[in-house]
């Protein structure tokens, strides 16, 4: 796990090998622990070179080790005894250097990076701090400003902004570790007093209360609840205003309460999540790694609405020829400049030139003839949708892909009016889509293998978090997302305000209460939605029929206001007040007050007193009962999948984990009884009844999620 060799006659060689990141699980400390001792002890041994196997120094510390009953040495006493040697200690960097990793390579003497390498202490994603040392050295290596951001953010830096904040001391185009060894010849046998970060003072800043607590509250601000980022600005902060040792005392405490939060065990959860979605698979068998996607060099998007245009950029960002085509001349000219002023200030953004010439612009569909892959992205209008592909599937050469953008319409419907429906996959990006990391893949019944594979793979080149999903109306997020919006609605009619609502919302953790979020998107939007699903029934009509639609309860609120021309931001009005159109500052608005009285008295409903645990439990278990029939109706593979559309795609606090693992937290229990007591009390909203999956899963003894697969297989195998 750590080999050792000799090089150069005079230089140990000490290797990390864990792949594929040479994670510092217990046999790599280990193996550090005994190789450094060995170089230290030998006599014709004059300094030391780390290094990590493949080309990757080190990720840190083995997260899969978390939670387990952890052994082996240490990793504090580990680094102290590098940093403690009398011979020089050169880490040598290549690839990344990562939490742990960074650590390690701060106990070292010196630091040499390949110029392609990465660092950073990312332990805040996790729901950790830097807690091997690093929250007190780097604020001594590289001045509290620099520290608090890099640890609070858990940004990673490159090569050259490490040298830039010296963090390393040399960076190289060439062979690392031979650049490494021959900087350990040169400095074998010099001093080492000045090169044991833990001795530095740390470096002296005016007003320091005053910068901890700007830094502090606008941390607070950003974290929305999340602990590790604050316990990281009261770990720099010891490193400032304490002696080494003290402060190491005050990491250890910090970290020994965040390494057993729940906050910490979501966030991992959501580290693995993230990656387990990549091992897709479906209901048919075909998965990941056996299906193998085409390659895509040319795509094509029709439609450039806001949704087409986004997509265009984030395509051609990702370094594909892409031909955007629309059919209004007026709209084709807007979407041109649009794409033209995204696509130049997200190169600013990045210091890298804009990528123009890799768009042609088209009125005639006719242009696509021979690109592999084509994004549909017209108006959300089946028919409108099934002319297109009908078009498509004249004009593009055999075997291109045909994706739709839709965000619930029928994948089955529109790859049935295609001669080749294996070709068919909906790629539903979510707004603005060169910015949002969230891409639902979404398979039909026909859907080949080869097709998903290609999207799937598309979507992680253009650095989105792909999820593949089956076809159902809405498909993962919008189908439970609805559910949420009317038990907004209806605790409005009930007696809350949107205030409140979004109150409750926000303090769990989401950026946005529901309210706030109808008002950005726009009221017309989810009008528009609902008439399409006959829904809408025009006017103020009164009584109990007013609220029933379908066979089951309804709220009109939304449409009511929408017929008032109240569509959110957009006009300055909707669920709140803004000073002007497009302001984001929301206010509370008397009109909605009163407007709310008035619903109440002519549907003779009688306000009461909701308090914020009744709007969580009301919005939130909804629509986690809605993911339980999601996974027992085999739409998403498993509770990591619903996770992470809702933690990449709908602002779901990470730091809960996804409405999912969040339900598991609860206790699924728990979750069943308040969705018996609420389908009780409102029996006229079906969707409250606990679903099967949740009951069977209760009746199993509520095992964790991770066994969840199980169940689920057992239920799919009665059915
Ligand atoms: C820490 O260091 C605490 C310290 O302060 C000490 C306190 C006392 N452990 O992402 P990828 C796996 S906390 C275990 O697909 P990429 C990963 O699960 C740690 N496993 O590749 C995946 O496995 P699988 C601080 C790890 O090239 C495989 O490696 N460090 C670890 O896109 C490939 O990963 C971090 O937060 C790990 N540390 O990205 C770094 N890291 O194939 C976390 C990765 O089974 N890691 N794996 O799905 C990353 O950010 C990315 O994985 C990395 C590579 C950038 C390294």
């Amino acid at each position: 796990m750590a080999q050792y060799t000799r090089v150069s006659g005079f230089v140990g060689l000490i290797t990390l090998q864990n792949p594929p990141v040479n994670a510092l699980s217990a046999p790599v400390r280990q193996g550090i622990v005994d190789t450094v001792q060995r170089a230290l002890s030998d006599p014709e041994v004059k300094s030391v070179v780390i290094c990590g196997q493949n080309g990757i120094f080190c990720g840190g510390a083995d997260i899969k080790e978390f939670g387990t009953d952890m052994f082996g040495p240490p990793l504090i006493p580990m680094i102290h005894a590098i940093e403690a040697a009398n011979k020089p200690v050169v880490a040598a960097i290549e690839g990344i250097a990562l939490g742990g990793g960074l650590e390690l390579a701060l106990g070292c003497h010196y630091r040499i990076a390949h110029s392609k390498a990465r660092l950073g202490l990312p332990e805040v994603t996790l729901g950790l701090l830097p807690a091997a040392g690093g929250s007190q050295r780097l604020p001594r290596l590289i001045g509290v400003p620099a520290a608090l951001n890099l640890i609070t953010t858990g940004r990673h830096v490159t090569a050259a902004e490490a040298l830039q904040l010296g963090i390393v001391d040399q960076v190289t185009d060439h062979n690392t570790v031979d650049a490494a060894v021959k900087f350990a010849l040169r400095v074998g046998g010099q001093s080492l007093d000045a090169r044991r970060i833990s001795t530095y003072p740390c470096p002296q800043q005016p007003d320091l209360d005053a910068l901890f607590e700007d830094v502090m509250q606008k941390v607070r601000q950003s974290a929305r609840g999340a602990i590790a980022p604050v316990a990281c600005v009261q770990a720099v902060r010891a490193a400032a205003t304490l002696p080494y040792t003290q402060g190491m005392e005050r990491e250890k405490e910090l970290m020994a309460t965040l390494f057993t939060s729940g906050q910490a065990r979501a966030l991992q959860y959501c580290f693995f999540a993230q990656r387990a979605v990549g091992r897709w698979k479906m209901p048919n068998g075909a998965r990941w790694d056996t299906s193998k996607p085409r390659p895509v060099h040319k795509a094509a998007v029709i439609g450039l609405g806001t949704m087409g245009r986004g997509i265009t950029v984030a395509l051609a960002q990702t370094g594909l020829s892409v031909i955007a085509v629309e059919s209004q001349e007026k709209q084709l000219m807007e979407a041109k400049q649009a794409v033209s002023g995204m696509l130049e200030r997200g190169a600013k953004r990045r210091g890298v030139a804009p990528v123009l010439d890799r768009i042609s612009y088209s009125q005639d569909i006719q242009a696509v003839a021979d690109v592999d892959l084509v994004i549909e992205a017209v108006f959300e209008d089946m028919a409108l949708k099934t002319k297109v592909f009908r078009q498509l599937s004249a004009v593009c050469k055999p075997g291109t892909l045909l994706c739709t953008n839709t965000s619930a319409l029928d994948v089955d419907q529109l790859a049935s009016e295609t001669p080749n429906p294996e070709l068919v996959v909906g790629m539903h990006f979510f707004a603005p889509a060169h910015v949002m990391k969230l891409l639902e893949v979404v398979y039909g019944s026909r859907s080949s293998p080869e097709a998903v594979a290609t999207a799937m793979q598309l979507g992680k080149k253009m650095g989105k978090a792909s999820v593949a999903v089956g076809n159902c109306r809405g498909f993962v997020g919008n189908r439970m997302l609805k559910l949420y919006l009317e038990q907004a609605s209806f605790l409005l009619e009930e007696g809350a305000t949107p205030e409140l609502v979004d109150g409750a919302l926000e303090e769990f953790g989401f950026p946005m209460g529901v309210f706030r979020m109808s008002d950005l998107s726009g009221l017309d939007v989810g009008w528009r939605i609902r008439k399409g699903e006959g829904l809408v029934e025009p006017g103020m009509a009164s009584g109990q029929s007013a609220r029933i639609r379908q066979g089951r309860r309804y709220s009109p609120l939304g449409d009511l206001l929408y017929e008032q021309g109240r569509f959110g931001l957009k006009t300055s009005r909707g669920w709140y007040q803004y000073d002007k159109p497009g302001s984001r500052v929301a206010r509370s608005d008397p009109w909605v007050h009163s407007f709310l009285e008035e619903y109440r008295a002519r549907h003779g409903l009688v306000a009461r007193n909701i308090d914020h645990q009744e709007v969580l439990e009301r919005c939130l278990y909804a629509m986690i009962n809605e993911g339980f029939h999601i996974l027992e109706d085999g739409i998403a593979a498993g509770p990591e999948d619903i996770d992470v559309i809702y933690v990449f795609g709908f602002g779901w606090p990470r730091h809960r984990g996804g409405p999912m693992f969040y339900a598991d937290m609860v206790g699924l229990a728990k979750v069943m009884e308040k969705l018996e007591h609420y389908h009780q009390a409102h029996p006229d909203v079906p969707y409250l009844q606990p679903s099967n999956l949740l009951r069977k899963l209760v009746a199993s003894g509520s095992p964790p999620i991770h066994t969840w697969g199980e169940v689920i297989k057992k239920l799919h195998s009665q059915l």
